[in-house]
């Protein structure tokens, strides 16, 4: 399943060398979301207090909660619900309930839709954008930084590459390149990004609508408050930034406390192996090799000093169905041999 190829979400990355409380906060806000009551709540009317009902007022006129809020108005929403109590059994009050609380976010609707330049052509073709690409995760701090989550991480990741035939360095590598290491997995709140997404914006409006839908079948399987996971604008979640489609079918448990949570490092450590593996990774094949020239399964790059020519292997293509970006999967690819490198080395002088 390749959400990301239709699916260019990435935030701007955050260099942020500071302390651990990004990931203090996005653990926190996990918990709570685990710790919620059951995301569905029973379709039940309110106790009727017959002493005080007069007689000529028959139960059938009770109603359950109709939908207010920014989206009172919104026949796309209310058709929504009603997919969602038809297809899937949800309560219509508890959903009406819920997405009263949905705010529209004029930001994400921004993000989605960037106002076109109107500026002059350039006279000269851009070039380099592979370089300023790279210069955005090849750093001192996301090197030395998951070479440390590497060695806090050690036991997920090896029993993670044992399991499923992944190259570790890769598995560190996307958590650095999507969120820097669990430091940056986005304030947004997944209910509001995805409602914005899927009812006021076009261009991938069916898009979003199905993760909305996948988003609240996830909360009820899973046992989380819809209103608590926050994530990236176009929401993502967890240290791997899933879609919610992606956490249905590719999340694992993989520290076997009964829930899949990927804010939590072991089972995004578990889960992003999994989705590699799923989508065909050869574990300890080679990705890229530079070459001199273009020629089969090549790939140009635009650097600063002049095109760079990769030949890129089926692996490299298994990078991609994470973001369908050349730079990206090769940023990833330069990064995990990086921090490969940076471990070993602390490896060998801690002996
Ligand atoms: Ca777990």
């Amino acid at each position: 399943m390749d959400y990301r190829s239709t699916l260019k979400i990435k935030e701007t990355p955050v260099k942020n060398t500071s302390s651990t409380c990004a990931l203090q906060l996005a653990l926190a806000l996990a918990l709570t979301g685990c710790a919620s009551n059951p995301s569905v709540q029973p379709n039940t009317p309110p106790p009727v207090d017959t002493a005080a009902t007069p007689l000529t007022q028959p139960l059938e006129e009770y109603q359950p909660p109709v939908l207010t809020g920014t989206y009172s108005n919104s026949p796309a929403v209310q058709d929504f619900i009603r997919h969602m109590v038809f297809e899937h059994k949800f309560s219509e009050s508890y959903l009406n309930n819920l997405f009263a609380q949905a705010k529209r976010l004029d930001y994400v609707i921004r993000l989605e839709n960037p106002a076109p330049y109107n500026g002059p052509a350039p006279s000269h073709p851009k070039v380099g954008g592979w370089t300023r690409y790279r210069q955005q995760f090849l750093t001192e701090a996301h090197i030395n930084n998951g070479a440390a989550f590497w060695s806090n991480n050690e036991d997920s990741i090896r029993k993670a590459s044992a399991t499923y035939g992944v190259d570790p360095e890769y598995i560190v590598a996307i958590i650095g390149v999507e969120t820097f290491f669990g430091r940056n997995v986005g304030k947004t709140r997944i209910l509001d990004a995805l409602t914005t997404l899927a009812f006021d914006t076009q261009r991938r409006a069916g898009f979003f609508k199905s993760e909305l839908e996948n988003f609240l079948l996830m909360s009820r399987e899973e046992g989380y408050d819809p209103l608590k996971p926050v994530g990236s604008w176009a929401g993502a979640m967890g240290l791997g930034q899933f879609m919610p489609s992606s956490f249905r079918t590719l999340a694992v448990d993989f520290n076997n406390d009964g829930h899949r949570n990927l804010w939590d490092q072991c089972d995004a450590i578990g889960s992003v192996a999994h989705y590699f593996s799923r989508h065909g990774w050869q574990n300890t094949m080679p990705v890229a090799n530079q070459t001199k020239s273009y020629g089969e399964s090549t790939i140009e790059l635009s650097a600063a000093k002049g095109s760079e020519f990769w030949r890129v292997h089926p692996n490299f293509k298994v990078i991609k169905k994470y973001n369908n970006s050349d730079k990206y999967a090769m940023a990833v690819h330069q990064l995990a041999q990086a921090i490969k490198q940076r471990y070993m080395m602390t490896v060998a002088s801690s002996r």
